[in-house]
């Protein structure tokens, strides 16, 4: 497996040569500064190239190239932005960046309440906590008929829990949970992130599944022809949040995408963190399964709660079997003849990191670089024993 890391672009504090000292050999990366929609040109594709290679590195994956809400919905512009996505994989493909990661969630990117979840050893990690999750949507957002969607003990149990919140507690969470964390798509204001949720509810599961097939036959063909390899994130979490449809959750749903278009472009991303926050995804039977096109995998884990709440845990150490699924994943290489990129998904704060300006949460350099380099020795370990 390649391993790479993500680097936020010119403007992220943790600088090209300091990604060459983690060992890793690829950039994961995105055109940050255009606007999700905007077609990304051929020559600023090639200069952000060249300005990675220039450190000795690879722009290995390109994540992401953003999907306007509008083609998630198919109204509004839709159709030019997604002449523009086909432009952009073409100036992708010409410029030889050739691995796309992108997502299909309606409204929110990823998604936590917590970006600071203090752990026994005094680190911190990212957690979704369901009850104070609950007790945004139901009573500070107020979002109607969102009482319909939890169990009347999860409704106590957020009111208590609201109670208990000073304001700027609340503020802290509902920033948390709707401005957008590094690399998600869309910041909303109270007002605005409900206009955009009805729109989704409206649509349902299998308005917003039928518009993602009919965004991948329109984009496949150009990424066919362009030599990219698409390769589709999981919601994160898994599960619906405010109400909203979810499309790429489960291993049926990924199975779905790869049967709705049969073309070696339309691939998955198998993010371990994503699909490991569902209990009923097992994550060795899902490489194994899709061996053939998972072209990016994302290797963090998690400890769930029944209800639930998980946080991000040590990457060895978690609900999720990492040793097992980076053995099927080396498998999958084989079968396949693909090299998978692989990049440390988020890491712990730690150090000197905790309390400094400017690190984006789950982004840390040192959380990363101590999860890249227990995941390259198992990965090591497992090409000894093969
Ligand atoms: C979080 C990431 C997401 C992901 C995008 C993929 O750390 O996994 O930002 O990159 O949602 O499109």
């Amino acid at each position: 497996m390649k391993e790479t890391w993500r680097w936020f672009g010119p403007n992220d504090s943790i600088t090209l040569d300091m990604i060459v000292q983690t060992g890793a050999s690829g950039i994961v990366t995105a055109m940050h500064e255009v606007p999700t929609g905007e077609c990304w040109t051929y020559e600023s594709i090639v200069d952000r190239k060249k300005l990675i290679e220039a450190s000795g590195l690879e722009w290995t994956v390109v994540e992401s190239v953003p999907v306007h809400n509008d083609i998630k919905t198919r109204t509004g512009d839709f159709k030019r932005y997604i002449e523009n996505y086909n432009q952009t994989l073409i100036n992708l493909g010409k410029a030889g960046v050739d691995t796309v990661c992108y997502n299909f969630m309606p409204v929110v990117d990823w998604t936590r309440t917590n970006l600071n979840y203090k752990l026994p050893n005094k680190s911190f990690a990212l957690r979704f906590e369901m009850t104070d999750f609950v007790a945004y949507d139901v009573f500070v957002l107020n979002r109607k008929n969102a009482r319909n969607d939890y169990k009347p003990e999860v409704i106590a149990k957020a009111k208590t829990r609201l109670n208990n919140m000073n304001a700027k507690e609340v503020e802290e969470l509902e920033k948390n949970i709707i401005a957008g964390l590094p690399g998600g798509e869309g910041s909303y204001s109270r007002e605005s992130i409900l206009i955009a949720i009805n729109e989704f509810i409206e649509l349902g599961t299998e308005g917003l599944r039928q518009n993602l097939f009919s965004f991948l036959e329109e984009i496949m063909p150009t990424a066919e022809s362009a030599g990219i390899k698409m390769c589709i994130h999981p919601d994160d979490p898994p599960f619906s949040l405010f109400g909203l449809p979810r499309v790429v959750s489960t291993q049926s749903d990924a199975q779905a995408i790869i049967d709705a278009v049969p073309s070696s472009s339309n691939g998955l991303t198998l993010c371990a963190g994503s699909y490991g926050a569902r209990g009923d995804n097992d994550l060795v039977c899902m490489a194994n399964a899709f061996a053939e096109r998972i072209y990016f995998v994302h290797l963090r884990n998690v400890i769930r709660e029944v209800d639930g709440s998980f946080f991000e845990s040590e990457h060895l150490c978690g609900d999720n079997d990492m040793v097992g699924l980076i053995q099927a994943l080396l498998k999958a290489e084989t079968t396949s003849g693909n090299s998978i990129p692989m990049r440390p998904d988020h890491g712990h704060l730690l150090a000197d990191e905790i309390g400094a300006e400017g690190v984006k949460p789950g982004y840390s350099y040192q959380g990363r670089m101590k999860g890249l380099a227990e995941l390259r020795g198992v990965m090591h370990a497992l090409e000894q024993l093969k």
